[in-house]
């Protein structure tokens, strides 16, 4: 409801309990990070925000953090309120791709170097950043499309030569939605008993997952696979399914993308047949990245995080030692 920014500043105790672990570069403890958050939509946000402001702390880099709560007109204040804050580096993950160079100019202007972390903005002006730190979303969308490909059988619940998947997708004009999207329709093309039926925004929280998937069980009458763009809308998918009186998993096949350890659990209880990761923990990196920035060092212009993907077995077994 609320249409105010929710400027908190996580700050890292002033007056330097983070002498440990920053090494490198001299003079960390003087930095100071602006950080606008997309929001607070799924477990992988929240472990995200954690990172950041654990790793902060550990960096010694002063932080201050805002909650844009899924809207990019917040997010483009909390970056002006930076900018005239002064800070030494902002950081964003931006909630849509377009839109962001006017506010870009002004930080450029201002002279504060800005990351991307997570989600990447379509600009054409590469100067108005420094680094992109984060997944490959097109790899994880041709991951979880390979493994509908894959196990076609297995994924052709009613045994009539066709799979249709029903594909519920992350917010709109957000990088992951996108680029997941096409990468998922990049393998699927390879098999023609494969289709998407049907696809709409469940804007990656459980609620919107759980409206969208009862939309999808009404107007349509065979779905073998839900592609899911996040954890949290498969999740609400399956109270979908389940309140329809069917069993998730098994009478519906799903696969998702994050690897939370909710989906994860979901997962090795099978009501949830094949996650892809994508890593949150991005935080030790930023403040890495950062603190290169600020000392006026090259970096890499992208920076990609590492991740895996997970099976019902796979999932058992990584579960315990999970730390999201
Ligand atoms: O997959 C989803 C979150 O941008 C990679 O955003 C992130 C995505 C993540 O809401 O759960």
């Amino acid at each position: 409801m609320s249409a105010g920014v929710v400027l908190a500043s996580g700050l890292a105790a002033c007056g330097g309990s983070s002498d440990g672990g920053s090494g490198g570069s001299g003079g960390s403890g003087d930095i100071t990070m602006g950080f606008a958050q997309v929001g607070a939509e799924s477990g992988w946000r929240t472990a995200n925000t954690k990172s950041i402001q654990a790793s902060a702390k550990d960096a010694g880099i002063k932080l201050k953090f805002s909650d844009a709560q899924q809207k990019q007109e917040n997010q483009i204040k909390a970056i002006r309120s930076y900018i005239q804050q002064k800070v030494d580096v902002i950081a964003f993950s931006p909630v849509v791709e377009t839109g962001w160079d006017t506010v870009l100019q002004e930080a450029k202007r201002a002279k504060i170097p800005v990351i991307l972390t997570d989600r990447a903005v379509d600009s054409s002006d590469k100067s108005l950043y420094k680094t992109f730190l984060g997944s490959d979303f097109v790899l994880e969308g041709n991951k979880a499309g390979q493994w509908v490909v894959d196990n076609a059988d297995a994924n052709d619940v009613n045994k009539d030569g066709k799979i249709n998947v029903v594909e519920i997708q992350g917010t709109t004009g957000a990088a992951p939605a996108i680029d997941r999207k096409k990468g998922f329709e990049d393998k699927i093309s390879a098999d023609p008993k494969i289709k998407v039926v049907a696809s709409q925004t469940g804007d990656f929280t459980r609620d919107g997952g759980k409206k969208v998937m009862e939309a999808f069980l009404k107007s349509q009458k065979d779905i073998d696979v839900v592609f899911a763009h996040n954890d949290d809308e498969g999740l609400g998918a399956i109270e979908a399914i389940e309140a329809a009186g069917k069993k998730p998993g098994v009478d519906i096949k799903i696969v998702t993308i994050d690897a939370v350890k909710d989906g994860m659990t979901a997962l090795s209880e099978g009501k949830i047949n094949y996650i892809v990761e994508c890593n949150p923990l991005l935080g030790p990196q930023l403040m890495d990245l950062a603190k290169q920035v600020v000392a006026g060092e090259d970096v890499p212009a992208r920076v990609e995080t590492k991740e895996g993907e997970f099976d019902q077995e796979q999932a058992k077994a990584a579960l315990p030692n999970r730390q999201y």
